[in-house]
């Protein structure tokens, strides 16, 4: 399918000045000013700061500009003039702030006073420090440790977050969702399950050896944007590109390097993939099947000849389960491939041949595989794919999870997880003197249910937007003000601020742009990339307020309050000197983190190391797993008239929940996120027409009205029996149950709706003035 004549989209590649135009278009002129370019200077250099975007590489040859549009949003957004004080607070009640967007919210700037929420006057009102943590820690003491969760968000870094998670601990629990339960916590079990590494087994240097990647569902030109650099260097090198995406997203199409003169000059750009596929949502089994089938079939072929595609020395000695798989591939028609992936027979076969043809094959993929009911399935028939010919553990080869969160990946290292199974629990015995708790905590969905059950009573948010990423949003406020205690340490006000427990502490920290100085002089932090690689970071601006504290000594003081002293965890040295937390760390983790402090500055990070990548399988056979996968669509629900699959999407102008503005300009949509995107002929069929304004409800199934009002149907190129519109406003539309069966991760990319036409409902022109203003730094 090509972009239709007479749907909305974005002609221009990727890069090139569009993305100039969107830094400056949220920040105004002053995104040029000699403080913040110093600032982005040094954004993923050595000795520099890593940026707070998203996960993608920083690598030891480094661009002069190492950042790209949205990681300079990223920066710029943190280093905002704008200030959210007490006196902000003292005029608005919270009442009147849950009327707010998202947009809106965030726009008043960096929060700079700790605020306690003051209920006779509906409140925040400022406190001190010490009274906060008082507080919090007696009401800790008081609670069961088992009604408590300890989210993360996952930018915090390295030693935040293991002391976060050695603070609960201690403590007496397990509860550690973070978002990626919300994201890739389908890899971590879906990897771990079939090949031993609950990561992924690319590296950077593979993307210049392999020579054919094929990309499910990872949308790198607004997430991932400085992957397009190596990206465009593939494609001039030959490699040829194999996109499976519903959405015709730009940065897969084509790329115009901003830091490259010539090519900004010349409008020069560079092709992306070489096929692009618009699969159903929920079809990515099915194409997957196809692409073994059609191997399979070159292997006849092959053998025929005297000669196989297959890598049968491979297969014998890493692999189990190959039987049982190829028996299902073989028993799987191409009818029924076709009606559930929506992709021709000859397409799929023309993308195998090139699987077929190629030595060394990369598998990237995103949320538009791990958010399913069936993303396990999803994950695992990468893998089966790529072991068909021997495509993980040789250089050029492998799975690649593109990871979202800074320091998502790195905080599951660093023991932030609900499953005590992945933590060395042994060793922190050892080193802390205590018994640690052995039970399963709770994920992102169990602290949801606890929540609406009343088991759970209280929340500590590190970081992050809980309340707007979760499903099920408006039940879920409505039972999150039953909880006793609640408590947000944050840079900027958001919707999960505005609904709180009887008592409520909103606590302002550093961000990793900042300087911060403790006993000891200035410290550095440290996260871990996509790639498995650790560096340092070191901030260097002045704090935004004088009152902020940093997260590990927020950290620090919450724990302190909380438990009764023990020599072995001394927090105020911690908050002294980060150094001795990385000490901890090394003696935890002796594999991976052996002489942290002295590897911290090594260009390009240091390497964590990954099984896997040496076809050694930490699995329970012991080898790598073939999984023969019993449904053919992910969705997890059946085809009904009337029903769609929605994808809840990101533009580029938004990281997550924060919204920098309203200018999607990668997919043509301007001025409003308040889109029902839909392909001209299903609104045709649907009976509606270009621009008219309807509502969403919920297809659950299960009784519980979840509906949104005021979508503008806008023509859009998508597959049939599809729409897509933004997250996080379609979260409240979304069912709590409806998640991957194997690891809870909300399915997002298939969430069943039907439309209802708002009664005299106005047409509306799409295309509003964007309305935003500039954001000064
Ligand atoms: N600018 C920006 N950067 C970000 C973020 C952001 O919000 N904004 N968020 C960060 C975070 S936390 C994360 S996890 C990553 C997310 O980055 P991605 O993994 O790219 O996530 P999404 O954009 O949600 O969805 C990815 C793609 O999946 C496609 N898709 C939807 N359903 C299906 C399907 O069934 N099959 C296939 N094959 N494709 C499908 C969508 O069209 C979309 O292009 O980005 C990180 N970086
Ligand atoms: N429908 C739908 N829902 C989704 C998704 C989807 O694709 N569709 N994606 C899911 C995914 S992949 C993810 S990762 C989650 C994201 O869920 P979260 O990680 O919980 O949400 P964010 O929007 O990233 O959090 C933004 C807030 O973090 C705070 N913040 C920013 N920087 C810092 C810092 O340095 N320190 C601290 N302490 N706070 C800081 C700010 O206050 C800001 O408002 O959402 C999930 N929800
Ligand atoms: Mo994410």
């Amino acid at each position: 399918m090509s972009v239709e004549e007479n749907t909305v989209h974005y002609d221009s590649p990727a890069g090139g000045w569009g993305s100039v135009r969107g830094i400056a278009e949220v920040f105004g002129k002053e995104w040029a000013t000699p403080l913040a370019t110093e600032t982005l200077f040094r954004q993923n250099k050595p000795k520099g700061f890593m940026c707070v975007s998203c996960s993608w590489a920083k690598p030891a040859n480094y661009h002069p500009f190492e950042f790209c549009e949205n990681g300079a949003k990223a920066t710029l957004w943190e280093l905002t003039t704008r200030r959210c004080t007490p006196d902000f607070f003292g005029k608005h009640t919270l009442t009147e702030l849950r009327g707010w967007s998202d947009y809106e919210l965030e726009q008043q700037g960096r929060l700079t006073h700790p605020m306690r929420f003051d209920r006779a006057s509906d409140r925040y009102v400022p406190c001190g420090w010490d009274e906060a943590f008082r507080e919090i820690g007696s009401e800790l003491r008081r609670l069961d440790p088992k009604s408590v969760v300890f989210y993360s968000s996952g930018r915090a870094s390295l030693e935040t977050s293991y002391l976060y998670a050695l603070f609960a601990r201690l403590y007496g629990n397990n509860n550690l969702p973070d978002s990626s339960n919300m994201c890739h916590e389908t890899t971590s079990v879906a990897l771990k399950k079939v090949i031993g590494a609950s990561v992924g087994t690319v590296v950077f240097d593979d993307l210049s050896t392999c020579d054919a990647m094929f990309f499910f569902g990872q949308n790198t030109g607004t997430n991932s944007p400085r992957f397009l650099h190596p990206l465009q260097e593939a494609s001039k090198r030959g490699v040829r590109i194999i996109t499976f995406n519903p959405v015709r997203e730009r940065g897969l199409e084509s790329f115009t390097n901003p830091q490259s003169p010539v090519e900004m000059l010349t409008g020069k750009a560079t092709p992306i993939s070489t096929q692009y596929h618009q699969v159903r949502p929920g079809g990515d089994i099915a194409v997957m099947l196809g692409l073994c089938k059609h191997v399979f079939a070159a292997d006849d072929a092959a053998k025929a000849r005297g000669e196989r595609v297959l890598d049968v020395d491979f297969i014998a000695q890493h692999t189990t389960g190959l039987e049982a798989f190829e028996a299902r591939v073989r028993a799987t028609s191409w009818e029924e491939i076709e009606r559930e992936s929506g992709i021709s027979r000859a397409d799929i076969e023309a993308a195998g041949q090139v699987y077929v043809e190629a030595e060394r094959v990369c598998a990237f993929y995103g949320m538009g595989l791990t958010q399913h009911v069936h993303g396990f399935e999803n994950v695992a028939m990468v893998v089966n794919l790529l072991l068909l010919k021997g495509n993980i553990g040789r250089d050029g080869t492998g799975v690649s999870p593109v990871r979202g969160h800074s320091n998502v990946q790195g905080q599951r290292t660093v023991g932030i997880s609900e499953k005590p199974e992945l933590v060395p629990l042994d060793r922190l015995a050892e080193q802390f003197g205590f018994d640690p708790p052995r039970e399963k905590g709770v994920n992102t969905v169990e602290a949801c249910e606890g929540i609406l059950s009343g088991e759970i009573r209280s929340f500590i948010g590190l970081g992050g937007n809980f309340v707007r990423a979760i499903p099920d949003q408006d039940r879920m406020e409505k039972a999150w003000t039953g909880m006793r205690l609640t408590v947000q340490v944050a840079t900027k006000l958001n919707r999960s601020h505005l609904v709180n427990g009887e008592i409520a502490y909103l606590l302002p920290c550093l961000g990793r742009t900042e300087e911060d100085r403790q006993a000891s002089g200035p410290q550095a932090v440290s996260i871990e990339d996509t790639f498995s690689c650790i560096y340092g970071s070191l901030g260097r601006r002045t704090p935004a307020s004088d009152f902020l504290k940093s997260e590990v000594a927020i950290v620090a003081g919450m724990a302190k309050a909380t438990l009764a002293p023990n020599p072995k965890a001394p927090w105020d040295a911690w908050t002294g000197d980060y150094g001795l937390i990385r000490d901890a760390i090394a003696r935890t983790y002796r594999e991976e983190f052996h002489d942290f402090n002295d590897r911290l500055w090594i260009p390009g990070g240091f390497y964590r190391g990954n099984s896997a990548r040496e076809r050694i399988w930490k699995t329970e056979s012991g080898k790598a797993e073939f999984t023969a996968p019993e449904v053919l669509s992910a969705t997890g629900f059946s085809d009904e008239p009337g029903r769609y699959r929605l994808i809840t999407m990101r533009s580029n102008d938004q990281f997550n929940t924060t919204i920098y503005g309203y200018s999607d300009r990668l997919r043509g949509i301007e001025g409003t996120r308040d889109v029902l995107l839909m392909n001209p002929d299903e609104i045709r069929r649907a009976g509606l027409s270009d621009g008219q304004v309807v509502s969403l409800v919920s297809d659950a199934g299960d009784g519980i009205t979840r509906e949104v009002t005021g979508l503008t149907v806008t023509p859009f190129s998508l597959p049939d029996g599809c729409l897509g519109a933004y997250y996080p406003e379609m979260n409240p539309l979304m069912a709590l149950s409806h998640h991957d069966i194997q690891s809870g991760t909300p399915a997002a990319k298939s969430v069943p709706v039907r439309i209802r036409p708002e009664a005299g409902g106005p047409k509306r022109d799409r295309r509003e003035p964007t309305g935003h203003s500039a954001h000064p730094i």
